[in-house]
C-alpha cells in the first residue's frame, strides 16, 4: 500500500507526454498467487522529453527498451524515466511483471473475487498491473492473451472482438482479444472466471447483427433478464436520440461481488457491481430495477461520451461523467414517461434532484467544495464525487435548457464530427455546442471553474399593473464572477391556474412558463398584466442548479402545494414547508406539529387526481442530511426529536386515510416492474412507514403480514423497513430474523438486511442504542470486510443514513467510526476514503460535536500509515 504523502497534481501543470504508445500486446499467464504480465509496448515519440512510464506496487522482473536494458533510467516514486537517445523517434518497450490478485485488497488492478480474476483500472488502476504511461491522453491499440487453468477459469474475457482461443497443455487455455478501437488504458478489462451467460442478437440502426451477453455466477441467470433489457433499450435510445450506434460486434456485461463502485465502461466489457445487475421480484425493489436500468444505461452510453471521445487528462473528468449521467437520466425519464406518462417523468426529475440536494449541495458547502472541473487534487479516486457527476449533469442541463433539444444534438454532431478517437477537454464540447448554435457560450464556462452552490435571492414587486421580479446572485466566494443561470418562472392565478406571461414591451401573451437568462449580478424582469394575488413558482423543473431564495408565507406554500402546474416545483413547495416546519419544531423547546400543516398535508394525500408516484415523493420527508445541511447549527439529535414527532402525527392524525390507501393501492397480479405499480407500491410502503412510526395496530399487522407474505421484495423490504424504523421493536426482530433465515445466502439482499438496521431510530431508550447493533453486526457470518457492498449497506448506512445516532453526545459513534477508518485504510484506501468523507462536515455540528469530531479526526491524521487517499480527505476537513 502506498503510505507517502501524495503531492498535489494542478490542472495548470498539464503537457502532453514526449512518448505515446502506438500499439500494445499483452499476454496474461494467469494464476491467483503468481500472474505474470508481459507488456509489449510499441512507443513513439511526439515531442522533447524521456519516455515516462508510471507504476504502483508491482513486481517487476523484466523492462527491455529495443530488446535491451534501459542505459539512462530514473526511477522514482512510481515514475519511470528513460532518456532515449536522440534520433530514435519509435521504440519497442517490453515490461515483464508478476502479480498476486489474491492479495490485492484495494480492488483496482487486478484482484480476485469469488474464485474469478477481474481487473479494475479507470482511474489510475492499470499502473498496478504493468509500467505504462497511464494517462487518459495516451490512447493505444490493445491485442491481449490470456492464458489461465481451464477447469477454474472456463471463461476468458477482455476488450474487443475475439480472434482466438484454443487449449494448452497442462489443463491450461487461451483466449485471444483485439480491440478495433484505440482507447486510454483505464478502460482496459479482462475477466477469467467459471461463469454463466445470457445472450441475445441484438440489429443496430445500420442493420449490423451484435452480440449482446450478460455474464453472472451459476445459479443467476434468473436474475439477470432485466440488465439485457436495460442494455436493449439503451441501445436504441441512443441511435434515437442522437444517432449513436454501438461500434463493435459484441458487447459484455458481466457481474462481480466484490466491486469499489457502480459499474466501469471498460470498451465492449462493462464490469458492474452485481447489485446493478441481478435482479428478479422476489429479490430486488422497484428502485432496485430503476437503478440497474439507469447504471447499465450508463455504461453503454460512456461508448460514445468517455470511450470514443476520452478526457485528455483527469480534471476533465466531469467532461465524461457529468454528460453521461445527464444522458442516463434523460433516458430513464424517456424510459418512465413512455411507459408511466408525464407525471413518471416528472418524479423521476424530483428523484434526481433530491440527489443533488442531498448529497451535492452539502459537499459543496463543505471542505471538499471543487468545481466540476478542478484545479487540483492528491487522490483522483476522491474527486469520482456528487459534483463532477450530479451537479456536472445538471450544468450539461442547462446548456440542454439554453440551447433547445434540436441546438444540443447539433452541438453533440459537432462534438463527434470534431473529437472521435480524441482525449480533449470540457472546453472542447463547450466550444462545438457554441458553434453549432451560433450562441456565446463564454460566460456560461464559469460553470466550469466556480465551485459553490449559487444563491439566487427573487424579490416579486407589483406597482402599476406591474409585476418587477428582481434576481440577484450569490455565491461562497467573493471575486466570482456572475454566472448565466436559466430561471424558468410561472404565475399562478388566485383560480389556481397558471397566468400567460407577458414581459413588458412583448405584444402578445405566450406561454405561462418562461426560461429567463439571468446574466447579472442582479436583474430585473418586468411583465405586464399580472394581478396582484398571483402567486410566482420559480426555478420550476429546477432549472437550474441554485438555491432559490424567496419569501413565502405559509399560506402561499400550501396554496403552491395544492396547485402549482409544475410538478417539480409542487413537490419543492412540499418540501419548503416540512422544511420549515420540522426545523422549525427542532429549534424549539416545546416542539408541536402545527395543524395547518396536517391539514396541507392531508389535502395533497388525498388528492386522487394525483399519480400515487407523485403523491409518494411529495409525502416523503425530506432527507435527514439535507435537513441537517439546512441547520444553522446541525443538531442531529434536536432535528431527530423532531422527525419521531412529525412522523408520529401524520401517523396518528390521517391513520384513516393512511389505511385506506394501503388498502386502495395493493397491486394486484403477477409483478412487473412499470412505473405506475411501483408508485402504488411506493405509497403504500409510505403508508406503512408513517402508520408503524405511530404504532398504529393495523399498520404493525400489515406490515408483519407483509414481511411474511409478500411476494415482491419491494413491498416485503418496506414492510420490514416500516417495522425497524418504528417503536415497534419486537415485531421489528422478528420480522429481522424471518428476513434473515430466508435470505442469509443471498448477499444482494442481507445488504438491505444490513443497511436497514443500521438505519434504525431509536425510538426509546429502552431500545438497545443503534451503535451496539451495528458493532454486533460486524461479527455476523454474512458481514465481510472484504465486500465493499457490506461496507456500504452497514458502516455506510449508520454515518449516513442514521445522523441522530452516528453524532451521539458522548463521542462513542465518532470513536467506533475513527477504528473502522483504521481498520479499512489498510485494506481498500477507496472505500476507506468515502467513509472517511462521513465527518467532513464536522464544523457544521453543535460546539460539543465538533469538539469530539475533531480530537478523533486529528488522531487519525496524526497516523502516518494514512493512504493518500484518506489523507487528503482528512486534511482537507482539518484545514
Ligand atoms: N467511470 C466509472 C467510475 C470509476 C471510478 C474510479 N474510482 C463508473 C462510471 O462513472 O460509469
Ligand atoms: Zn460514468
Amino acid at each position: 500500500m502506498r503510505t507517502e504523502h501524495a503531492p498535489t497534481i494542478r490542472r495548470a501543470d498539464y503537457r502532453p507526454l514526449a512518448w505515446t504508445v502506438d500499439a500494445v500486446e499483452l499476454y496474461f499467464s494467469l494464476d491467483p498467487e503468481a500472474t505474470i504480465v508481459r507488456n509489449t509496448m510499441q512507443m513513439v515519440r511526439q515531442g522533447d522529453g524521456p519516455l515516462v512510464l508510471l507504476h504502483e506496487g508491482l513486481m517487476r522482473e523484466d523492462l527491455t527498451i529495443n530488446g535491451e536494458p534501459p542505459r539512462k533510467m530514473r526511477d522514482e516514486g512510481g515514475r519511470i524515466e528513460i532518456e532515449v537517445e536522440p534520433g530514435l523517434d519509435a521504440v519497442e518497450v517490453v515490461v515483464v511483471t508478476r502479480l498476486n490478485p489474491s492479495l490485492n485488497t484495494e480492488l483496482s488492478g487486478l484482484y480476485q473475487s469469488a474464485g474469478g480474476l477481474f481487473t479494475q483500472c479507470e482511474a489510475e488502476g492499470f499502473r498496478r498491473i504493468t509500467c505504462f504511461p497511464d494517462r487518459p491522453d495516451v490512447m493505444a491499440r490493445f491485442t491481449v492473451t490470456l492464458e489461465a487453468d481451464k477447469r477454474d477459469y472456463p471463461v476468458l474475457l477482455s476488450n474487443g472482438n475475439l480472434v482466438g482461443q484454443g487449449d494448452l497443455e497442462a489443463g491450461r487455455h487461451f483466449a485471444k482479444w483485439e480491440d478495433p478501437f484505440r482507447k486510454p488504458c483505464y478502460l482496459f478489462a479482462l475477466v477469467a472466471a467459471d461463469l454463466v451467460v445470457l445472450e441475445r442478437k441484438a440489429t443496430t440502426m445500420s442493420g449490423r447483427e451484435v452480440l449482446l451477453q450478460v455474464y453472472v455466477e451459476e445459479g443467476n441467470l434468473d436474475r439477470s433478464g432485466h440488465a439485457m433489457d436495460s442494455l436493449e433499450h439503451s441501445m436504441r435510445w441512443d441511435e434515437e436520440t442522437f444517432g449513436l450506434e454501438l461500434d463493435l460486434d459484441r458487447y459484455m456485461i458481466v457481474a462481480v461481488g466484490d466491486f469499489n463502485m457502480g459499474a466501469m465502461e471498460n470498451k465492449g466489457l462493462n464490469i458492474f457491481n452485481a447489485k446493478y445487475v441481478l435482479a428478479k421480484p422476489e429479490t430486488a425493489t422497484d428502485v432496485d430495477y430503476e437503478n440497474i436500468e439507469s447504471v447499465v444505461a450508463h455504461e453503454y452510453f460512456h461508448n460514445w461520451t468517455g470511450n470514443r471521445v476520452t478526457c485528455r487528462d483527469w480534471f476533465q473528468l466531469t467532461l465524461k461523467e457529468g454528460l453521461t449521467v445527464f444522458r442516463d437520466q434523460q433516458f430513464s425519464a424517456d424510459m418512465l414517461a413512455r411507459a408511466g406518462g408525464e407525471t413518471a417523468r416528472a418524479v423521476k426529475r424530483i428523484e434526481d434532484v433530491r440527489v443533488l440536494r442531498t448529497a451535492q449541495f452539502p459537499e459543496d458547502a463543505g471542505p471538499m467544495s471543487h468545481p466540476i472541473r478542478p484545479d487540483a487534487y492528491q487522490a483522483i479516486d476522491n474527486f469520482y464525487t456528487a459534483t463532477i457527476y450530479e451537479k456536472g449533469s445538471e450544468v450539461i442541463r442547462m446548456l440542454h435548457t439554453i440551447l433547445g433539444v434540436e441546438g444540443f444534438r447539433n452541438g453533440m454532431d459537432l462534438y463527434f464530427s470534431y473529437h472521435d478517437g480524441q482525449a480533449v477537454t470540457c472546453d472542447d464540447f463547450v466550444e462545438a455546442m457554441s458553434e453549432a448554435n451560433g450562441v456565446d457560450l463564454d460566460q456560461f464556462m464559469r460553470w466550469y471553474s466556480q465551485r459553490g452552490t449559487p444563491t439566487v435571492h427573487a424579490d416579486v414587486a407589483f406597482a402599476d399593473g406591474q409585476c418587477t421580479l428582481t434576481l440577484t446572485q450569490s455565491r461562497p466566494d467573493k471575486d466570482d464572477e456572475p454566472l448565466q443561470i436559466p430561471v424558468a418562472v410561472g404565475f399562478i392565478g388566485a383560480d389556481g391556474m397558471d397566468l400567460p406571461l407577458r414581459l413588458k414591451g412583448e405584444a402578445e401573451a405566450g406561454t405561462t412558463t418562461r426560461v429567463l437568462q439571468l446574466k447579472e449580478m442582479q436583474q430585473q424582469f418586468v411583465f405586464d398584466g399580472i394581478p396582484t394575488d398571483a402567486v410566482p413558482s420559480l426555478l420550476r423543473g429546477f432549472s437550474a442548479p441554485v438555491v432559490m431564495a424567496v419569501n413565502e408565507s405559509d399560506e402561499k406554500l400550501a396554496f403552491r402545494m395544492a396547485n402549482d402546474a409544475d410538478p417539480f416545483n409542487r413537490w419543492d413547495a412540499t418540501q419548503r414547508y416540512m422544511t420549515r416546519t420540522l426545523l422549525g419544531m427542532a429549534a424549539s423547546g416545546d416542539p408541536k406539529v402545527p395543524e395547518a400543516f396536517i391539514s396541507a398535508f392531508d389535502v395533497l394525500l388525498n388528492n386522487e387526481a394525483l399519480d400515487p408516484a407523485f403523491r409518494a415523493v411529495a409525502l416523503t420527508l425530506p432527507s435527514e442530511p439535507y435537513l441537517l445541511e439546512q441547520m444553522d447549527v446541525a443538531n442531529p439529535a434536536a432535528l431527530r426529536t423532531a422527525l419521531m414527532l412529525m412522523s408520529k402525527a401524520i401517523g396518528t392524525e390521517l391513520a384513516q386515510d393512511w389505511l385506506r390507501i394501503d388498502e386502495a393501492m395493493a397491486v394486484p397480479g403477477e409483478y412487473r416492474y412499470h412505473p405506475a405499480d411501483a408508485g402504488k407500491r411506493s405509497l403504500r410502503n409510505l403508508a406503512l412507514r408513517y402508520l408503524c412510526a405511530a404504532n398504529v395496530n393495523e399498520g404493525v399487522a400489515a406490515a408483519e403480514l407483509r414481511v411474511a407474505r409478500a411476494t415482491n421484495m419491494t413491498e416485503r423490504f418496506g414492510a420490514l423497513l416500516a417495522l425497524v424504523q418504528s417503536p415497534a421493536i419486537e415485531s421489528a426482530d422478528l420480522a429481522l430474523k424471518a428476513f434473515e433465515q430466508e435470505f442469509s445466502q443471498d448477499a444482494l439482499v442481507m445488504d438491505k438486511w444490513f443497511s436497514v438496521q443500521a438505519a434504525a431510530w431509536r425510538w426509546s431508550e429502552a431500545q438497545p442504542s443503534t451503535l451496539e447493533r451495528v458493532e454486533a453486526l460486524t461479527r455476523h457470518p454474512a458481514f465481510s470486510l472484504s465486500n465493499p457492498n457490506k461496507i456500504y449497506s452497514l458502516f455506510g448506512g449508520f454515518f449516513r443514513n442514521n445522523p441522530a445516532e452516528f453524532h451521539r453526545a458522548d463521542g462513542a459513534g465518532y470513536r467506533f467510526w475513527a477504528d473502522r477508518i483504521r481498520e479499512l485504510n489498510a485494506r481498500n484506501p477507496q472505500v476507506c476514503s468515502r467513509m472517511a468523507r462521513m465527518l467532513e462536515n464536522w464544523r457544521r455540528y453543535t460546539p460539543e460535536l465538533q469538539q469530539q469530531a475533531k480530537a478523533q479526526i486529528e488522531a487519525l491524521v496524526g497516523d502516518e500509515a494514512l493512504s493518500p487517499d484518506v489523507r487528503e480527505v482528512l486534511e482537507k476537513a482539518l484545514g
